[in-house]
């Protein structure tokens, strides 16, 4: 795809900053197509007949990131399905989170447009975690898999941040705050950008 074709937007951040819960609101007034990479390797995890599942499973209780093969492939898969459905307007949420797979996804399947960045301190991600891990029955939020997903997303994912900084296609918002006071801070930081 080309950037007139479709609008790719990179929404990044640590884990349980709020990717998931602000992109559900830019759906509910935007409009946009919302692809969590989590969420589609948890299904393609859970698909009866998966050659991947145990191998997804394996690198989300570690916290690891999975071969990007897998993920810009699932990725690819549901954008093609939504374009064909007249949708050309994607949040893409918890990818890249590793160079390799920024450089493949922007070669085979489309450029972003920027990154929305989530900053937020690890106190209270921890706590948001913790908290959901009580009834979220994932895989990783448990304190063993929950600090390997901390020191990965420091090692292997903030340098993606910094490639894109580099590009000036990032856009920071503080997370820690309620979740409405982040969403105006949302909308303000892409208002003029989407
Ligand atoms: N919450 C949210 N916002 C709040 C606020 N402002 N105030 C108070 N509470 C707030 O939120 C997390 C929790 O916090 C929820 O209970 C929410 O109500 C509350 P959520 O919106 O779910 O945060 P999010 O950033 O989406 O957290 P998530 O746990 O989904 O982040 P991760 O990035 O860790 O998870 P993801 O699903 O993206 O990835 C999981 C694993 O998949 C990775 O660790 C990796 O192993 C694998 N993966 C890959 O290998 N490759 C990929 O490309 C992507 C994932
Ligand atoms: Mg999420």
């Amino acid at each position: 795809f080309s950037d007139d074709q479709v609008s790719v937007i990179f929404v990044l951040g640590g884990p349980g900053s709020g990717k998931g819960t602000q992109c559900a609101k830019l759906v509910q007034n935007h409009h946009f197509v919302h692809l969590s990479a989590g969420d589609l390797l948890r299904a393609e995890q859970a698909r009866e007949g998966s050659q991947y599942g145990a191998l997804i499973k394996k690198y989300i209780t570690e916290g690891q990131i999975v071969p990007q093969e897998i993920t810009v492939q699932l990725l690819k898969q549901a954008i093609e399905s939504k374009y064909k459905q007249g949708k050309t307007r994607f949040l893409v949420d918890g990818f890249p989170r590793k160079m390799d797979q920024a450089i493949t996804f922007e070669k085979v399947v489309a450029p972003s447009k920027f990154t929305l960045f989530f900053e937020c301190p690890e106190k209270v991600m921890l706590g948001r975690l913790l908290e959901r891990g009580k009834t979220s029955g994932r895989d990783d939020d448990n304190i063993e898999s929950i600090k390997k997903r901390f020191k990965t997303f420091i090692d292997t994912s903030m340098p993606v941040v910094e490639h894109f900084e580099k590009q000036s296609k990032v856009v920071r918002v503080r997370c820690d705050e309620p979740v409405d006071a982040v969403y105006s801070h949302v909308e303000t930081a892409i208002k003029d950008k989407i």
